[in-house]
């Protein structure tokens, strides 16, 4: 993985992809609720991640809006994705589920796409057997790993863009 690779943030509405993709990027967070409209791709700054396996890899973060019902929007986005986080919220254990949706349409697009299921607003509740379970069988249908996060506190946030970067690296030299 030289150069950048394009990673998409995908999830139901309001589950935190663009604070994820804001607090990642910008080390910033908003309380407020804008709906994304359109994708916004940005990359990451040189040096993003001070890990010595990770220097020279890029990655162009491409933020869309949440929702199954325009394949005809999301389809588009979804092409040439290295990798992808599929974000699900802690609070709503109903955006699990359909994360399984969002995966199998990107991977019938692009089959060696990298996957990465997170947890978001780990910071909202310390009830999370039930969702944590949850997250973790459907990472392994996937082969793929998972984490809790939270876009509000930082946790885990940089740490699950490297285990991305580091996963879309392994399928790479697959
Ligand atoms: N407490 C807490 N709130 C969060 C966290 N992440 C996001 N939020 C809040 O959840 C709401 C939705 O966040 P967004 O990042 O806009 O969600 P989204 O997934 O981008 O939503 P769409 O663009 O509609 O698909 C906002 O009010 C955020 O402030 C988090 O980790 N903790
Ligand atoms: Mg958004």
């Amino acid at each position: 993985m030289r150069g950048q690779s394009k990673i998409i943030l995908l999830g139901q509405p309001g589950v935190g992809k663009t604070s994820l993709f804001r607090r990642f990027l910008h080390d910033e967070f908003r309380d407020d609720y804008h709906s994304t409209l359109g994708a916004t791709p940005e990359p990451t700054r040189p040096g993003w991640s001070t890990a010595p396996d990770l220097q020279g890899h890029g990655l162009m973060l491409w933020d869309v809006a949440g929702g199954l019902d325009e394949p005809r929007l999301l389809e588009p986005r979804m092409r040439g994705a290295a990798g992808a986080v599929l974000v699900s919220d802690l609070t709503r254990p109903a955006t699990i589920a359909p994360l399984a949706d969002y995966a199998q349409k990107l991977l019938a697009l692009e089959p060696a796409c990298a996957l990465l299921f997170v947890l978001n607003k780990d910071d909202l509740s310390d009830d999370r057997a039930r969702q944590s379970q949850e997250i973790a069988r459907l990472a392994d249908a996937f082969a793929a790993d998972h984490l809790s996060t939270s876009a509000r506190t930082g946790h885990n946030v940089l740490s699950a863009f490297e285990a991305l970067a580091r996963a879309v690296r392994a399928q790479e030299e697959s």
